[in-house]
């Protein structure tokens, strides 16, 4: 006879059931797989990719810009790359790192933020970016996935519009960096010509728009008088009818008097916001105050550190993220949760870079929500098929870039493309940015004179 069917006896046998029944189903699955992605070797390979001769304050670009490409090598076989600024100092002190990564976990990377926070921020940065391709890659996951998933799918950038000099000009080949075999006309490294005029750039503007769909048109100022770059800024509106928002950026070259003088002109204009006229929180603040602009800075607030006294002089509205000065891709990540709590805009800073950065860009750009200005990007200025990484350069299409599909970052190196930038670095010689004394083969005697 059975025994009457108490409540405890049901608990019971419930719970012996679902045991019986479930411990062989648990121990029959898969075991995961145990990954633990030690850093087995931490390989840096200085690059130099051809750079067209565009000008800034600073000068002129040589005809290579630096990077440095960080690859770990993990005993799981995963190697996780990145890619970060290319100045001598920074490759030095990433090969300092080495004692510090390998044997570790690439699941560890924000453990090395500490011990790296006496070297440049990029180091760290190029390392996070490293290990978290390799997570991804381990787990089968894009890094935007990673880091709490895309906001967006798509990310969009701003045309990036310098003056600049023909690919082709003769004092480009009088350069003695240069070591690659770049031709004239049809051979030569891109087909702009020289921009050095309003008119000419009003016309690359609406090309660039053509051609990649930018909606957003920034000026690289800082370059011309200021009144022609002004200029310049109402033909780029003229030939947009008044629809595209515009960016111009001394790049801090101008006195107060003329950012104040040429910031009341601009308020005709549909301006996005005005880019570092002038140098410094208080001249910003001043400039900001005075014209009742929206100002945006890469250059008076570019440390976490600095947003204590920007909060107290308010120089800006709009702060450019970069995630080589702000602790990396999750770095850049918090950046937007304070930039919204101080009720700044957020946008994107870029220096020349190569196709890894830009995917970092694009997975950040996606799991930032507040990034909602369209961010800078040089990529444009990298011929096509001049990227290290596999087939062609990163696609930009109705201005936007898309999340890449594949997991990490998404990209691959091509060791052959790797191979010859590395090469070019080693026989240019060239191992910092000096575009002030590029600029004097093109205007000897040329000095950066506030204007
Ligand atoms: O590459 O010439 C350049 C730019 O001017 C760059 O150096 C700036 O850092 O793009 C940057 C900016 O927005 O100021
Ligand atoms: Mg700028």
């Amino acid at each position: 006879m059975h025994a009457p069917l108490t409540r405890r006896r049901f608990a019971g046998l419930t719970a012996a059931s679902l045991a019986g029944f479930a411990l062989p189903a648990f121990a029959a699955a898969p075991k995961p797989a145990a990954r633990d992605l030690r850093i087995k070797r931490l390989k840096v390979t200085p690059i130099a990719l051809p750079d067209p001769p565009i000008l800034a304050a600073s000068g002129c670009h040589g005809p290579y810009f630096l990077r440095t490409i960080v690859e770990l090598e993990t005993d799981d076989g995963i190697t996780g790359i990145g890619e970060t600024q290319g100045d001598e100092r920074v490759v030095q002190e990433l090969e300092q790192c080495r004692k510090l990564v390998e044997g570790r976990s690439a699941f560890a990377y924000r453990s090395f933020a500490a011990p790296m926070r006496d070297l440049r921020t990029s180091v760290y940065a190029g390392i996070e970016m490293a290990c978290l391709d390799a997570v991804g890659r381990a787990t089968g996951r894009r890094v935007c996935e990673l880091l709490g998933g895309p906001v967006r799918e798509e990310v969009e950038f701003a045309a990036y519009l310098f003056y600049r000099y023909a690919a082709d000009d003769p004092r480009v080949f009088a350069d003695t960096h240069l070591v690659d075999r770049r031709g004239k006309g049809d051979q030569a490294l891109d087909r702009w010509g020289e921009v050095r005029t309003p008119e000419a750039m009003a016309e690359m503007a609406w090309q660039f728009h053509q051609r990649w769909g930018f909606r957003v048109m920034k000026l690289k100022a800082g370059v011309l008088e200021p009144e022609v770059e002004l200029r310049t800024l109402q033909l780029m509106n003229e030939r947009f009818g008044g629809k595209a928002p515009l960016r111009i950026d001394p790049n801090g070259r101008w006195s107060v008097n003329t950012a104040i003088r040429i910031g009341r002109e601009l308020d005709e204009l549909p301006l996005e916001y005005y880019e570092d006229p002038v140098q410094g929180l208080r001249a910003m603040a001043d400039v900001r105050h005075q014209t009742g602009l929206r100002l945006a800075t890469n250059s008076c607030v570019t440390r976490w550190h600095h947003l204590l006294d920007a909060l107290a002089v308010k120089p800006i509205d709009v702060l450019l993220a970069d995630l080589y000065w702000f602790g990396g891709i999750a770095g850049v990540q918090s950046l937007g949760v304070a930039a919204e709590n101080v009720g700044w805009g957020l946008s994107y800073h870029s220096n020349n870079h190569a196709g890894v950065t830009m995917a970092a860009m694009i997975h950040t750009g996606a799991i930032t929500p507040q990034l909602t200005y369209a961010g800078d990007t040089h990529y444009v200025w990298l011929a096509d098929g001049a990227d290290i990484i596999q087939g062609s350069n990163l696609p930009i299409r109705g201005g936007k870039m898309k999340v890449p599909a594949a997991p990490g970052l998404g990209v691959q190196l091509d060791p052959d493309k790797l191979a010859r930038a590395h090469e070019t670095w080693r026989k240019s010689g060239m191992r910092r940015r000096d575009d002030a004394t590029t600029m004097r083969r093109f205007e000897p005697g040329w000095k950066p004179t506030l204007l």
